[in-house]
């Protein structure tokens, strides 16, 4: 059965490319992916997993300003009874900091994956079927994703 993942880019950031191409790669892996796009609010995030009886919520954010859109979101989730992975990646903080400090303090927030900006789709695709449990049946036809921008 396909997984469902929500994918988006939370808060104010308008950075469109990297949901972009999580979202071919993952769903040329065959999850179904809702892609909520770039602004989106806690809310609407927490609305699709509910609405689409989510397996997983993939949260981007790339203008340094995660902590802050993310205080409070694991709350949110569990106030609606959403006990499901979640996974953010990106730069998540602002400027050069402790790559190391940075993950273990998205992971005290609550996150069950958090990955930096150097992460290829494959990574994501790799950890959703540990999480998920999709077996290797499943995974069969699902060619390895290295769609990968350099900017
Ligand atoms: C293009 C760009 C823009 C464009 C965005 C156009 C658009 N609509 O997408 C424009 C010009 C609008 C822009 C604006 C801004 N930007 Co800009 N932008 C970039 C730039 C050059 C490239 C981003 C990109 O597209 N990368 C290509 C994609 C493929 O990579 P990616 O986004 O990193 O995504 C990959 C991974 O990060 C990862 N990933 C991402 N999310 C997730 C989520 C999960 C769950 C997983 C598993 C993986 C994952 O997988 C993706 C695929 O491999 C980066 C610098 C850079 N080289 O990264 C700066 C950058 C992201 N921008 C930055 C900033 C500061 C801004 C502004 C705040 C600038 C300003 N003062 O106005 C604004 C913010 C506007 C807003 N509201 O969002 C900073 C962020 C600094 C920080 N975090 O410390 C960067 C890093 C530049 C810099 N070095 O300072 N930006």
């Amino acid at each position: 059965m396909p997984r469902t993942v929500i994918l988006g880019v939370i808060g104010s950031d308008a950075h469109v490319v990297g949901i972009t191409i999580l979202d071919q790669a993952l769903s040329a892996a065959g999850f179904d992916v809702v892609n909520l796009g770039v602004q989106t609010s806690q809310a609407e995030f927490v609305d699709a997993a509910k609405a689409h009886d989510a397996d997983a919520v993939l949260v981007s954010s790339l203008y340094g300003h995660a902590e802050q859109d993310c205080r409070g979101f694991h709350d949110r989730l569990a106030s609606d009874s959403l006990d499901l992975p979640t996974y953010i990646g990106g730069n998540l903080a602002v400027g050069q900091d402790d790559w190391d400090e940075t993950r273990r303090r998205f992971e005290r927030m609550g996150f069950t994956r958090v990955f930096d900006s150097e992460t290829e789709p494959q990574e994501a695709i790799d950890a959703l079927c540990l999480d998920l449990d999709v077996s290797a049946t499943e995974r069969e036809g699902s060619e390895p994703q290295s769609i990968r921008v350099t900017t």
